[in-house]
């Protein structure tokens, strides 16, 4: 029989049912009452750590993903292997969602097979707050399973790319050699929210310059607790993997060592709580700006028996 219940599908993921953690996660894609059934358990649990890699399509996010995985499950965290590991793929422009693979976007073939490894691709803009909100939620959900890492891979480098990824306790930002992406990656704001870049390809020619350009932008911006790390891989042979880990980890200390990570997770919380709150808001201004009361008032701005202030306080009833 199927399980539709959320309770019973999040007893079901903690035991390691994948089935039930997906079904879990296309409630949170819907913005459904079943999804808001799945949240309230979720935020009962804590959130996995999120680590985010986001950069323009084809830099290697996929690639390097499939390799930070296998590191993760040997290495782990501090010299404890991760026992299980999950992968969010997050593509904008795409309206694809669900299980679906994104097109030819997907390179983890290594672990696709893996047990251990949980991958779902999230493209909706499906319901009120569409990415930004599912997102969060998807990772709470993930964070119940019992996920203590999730990898976050998003597509692109416009502002809802910058918002999602800046939503992760660590953001990779990912790039290539050639002064474009540098610039590109400035432009939409992804200086600011950089932990750690990641030069990918430095097979090809260029690097140096990227490292130069990137050192630079970096004098010249705001001055931060954390200067972001500068690293430099080859994701399809491997090459500089370890050293990536190694900075993921590291930026995770700083961040506990130096009270940011509590920082960061209010913020993010904060942020949260207004994006829902925004959307609530808006959803009562558009059922009181419609009936028999608006058009009550309507018609006395338009005849001069009121202005539009007191008008919109009479219909949210603050005066
Ligand atoms: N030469 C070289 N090619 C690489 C490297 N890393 C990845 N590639 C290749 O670059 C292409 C894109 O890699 P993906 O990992 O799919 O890149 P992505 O950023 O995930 O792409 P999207 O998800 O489509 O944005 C593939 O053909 C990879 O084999 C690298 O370090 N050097
Ligand atoms: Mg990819």
């Amino acid at each position: 029989m199927k399980v539709n219940e959320p309770a019973e599908l999040l007893a079901m993921a903690q035991r390691g049912s994948r089935v039930g953690l997906a079904r879990l996660l296309t409630y949170v894609e819907s913005g459904t009452r079943r999804h808001r059934e799945s949240v309230a358990l979720a935020y009962q649990h804590q959130s996995p750590y999120v680590l985010g890699i986001t950069g323009a399509p084809g830099a290697g996010k996929s690639t390097l993903t499939d390799r930070l995985i296998a590191t993760g499950l040997n290495v782990g965290d501090c010299g404890n292997p991760l026992e299980q590991i999950g992968v969010l793929c997050v593509d904008p422009s795409s309206p694809i969602t669900g299980g679906a693979i994104l097109g030819d976007r997907i390179r983890m073939q290594e672990h696709a097979s893996d047990e251990r490894v949980f991958i779902r691709s999230m493209a909706t803009r499906g319901h009120l707050g569409g990415l930004s909100q599912a997102v969060p939620d998807a990772l709470r959900v993930m964070g119940a399973a019992g996920f203590s890492m999730v990898l976050v891979e998003t597509v692109g480098v416009g502002q809802m790319e910058v918002q999602i990824a800046s939503a992760a306790d660590t953001t990779v930002v990912v790039m290539n050699p050639g002064w474009g992406d540098a610039m590109q990656a400035n432009k939409a704001g992804l200086l600011e929210v950089a932990d750690i870049f990641i030069i990918n390809k430095a097979d090809r020619a260029g690097v140096r310059e990227t490292r130069r350009d990137l050192e630079q932008m970096l004098d010249m911006g705001q001055q931060r607790p954390w200067r972001p790390l500068i690293l430099e891989t080859v994701a399809t042979s491997g090459t500089g993997i370890d050293a990536a880990w190694v900075a993921v980890n590291e930026h995770r200390e700083f961040q506990s060592s130096s009270g940011q990570f509590d920082v960061r997770r209010r913020d993010r919380a904060r942020s949260e709580l207004t994006r829902v709150l925004t959307i609530a808001v808006r959803a009562r201004v558009d059922v009181v700006a419609e009936g028999a009361r608006y058009d009550a008032q309507l018609s006395a701005l338009i005849e001069g028996h009121t202005d539009p202030y007191a008008a919109a306080e009479a219909l949210l009833e603050l005066a």
